[in-house]
């Protein structure tokens, strides 16, 4: 089997304890044998990116290697935000949890339910902020530029602070 090693993942909470959410859906990534969680990101509190008229987010990034290919890994993100809670959400509105695929090792792909690399990298802080924090020197397929750097270049900036606490990673 194939183990795929920077696959990374971005997580958002701004509904009910949203640590506890985060915490959440890191434990049952961690609980399946297919992934293993190699590193979270600090916990960043950001304003609402698109609509604006909702509660401030927790935001933080999470290095994963997994066995999974794109689409059961895919597959697996969505029933993990199911089982941590998340309830029916409008696009863009409030959510316990939401889990995006940010980058799938160094694949470019995209159709109508995946996209890879994300878009958001290169858009919002949130996302590209506790990448460079976690893997400053990976470098984004397409663009080819490391971590670091894209996150330097992103015009507005959605972080409010790092927020206190500690997200806890059991297998390692
Ligand atoms: N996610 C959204 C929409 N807006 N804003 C912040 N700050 N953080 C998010 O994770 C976020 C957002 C849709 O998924
Ligand atoms: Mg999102
Ligand atoms: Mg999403």
């Amino acid at each position: 089997m194939n183990l795929l090693k920077n696959i990374f993942l971005g997580l958002g909470s701004n509904k009910g304890d949203r640590l506890s959410y985060i915490q959440t859906a890191i434990n049952i990534i961690d609980d399946n044998d297919d992934c293993f969680v190699e590193k979270v990101s600090s916990v960043y509190e950001t304003k609402p990116f698109g609509d604006t008229e909702q509660e401030k987010f927790l935001n933080i990034v999470m290095k994963i290697s997994s066995v999974l290919d794109l689409k059961s890994l895919f597959l697996f993100i969505k029933s993990t935000e199911k089982k941590a809670g998340r309830t029916q959400s409008r696009r863009w509105g409030p959510r316990e949890i939401d889990i995006d695929l940010l980058y799938y090792g160094d694949l470019i792909y995209s159709d109508d339910l995946i996209s890879v690399p994300h878009k958001g990298i290169t858009e919002r802080d949130f996302v590209s902020v506790p990448l460079a924090e976690i893997a400053p020197d990976f470098i984004h397929p397409a663009l080819k530029k490391k971590n670091i750097d894209i996150c330097k270049e992103i015009p507005e900036s959605y972080i409010i602070r790092k927020f206190p606490g500690e997200l806890i990673i059991k297998k390692v």
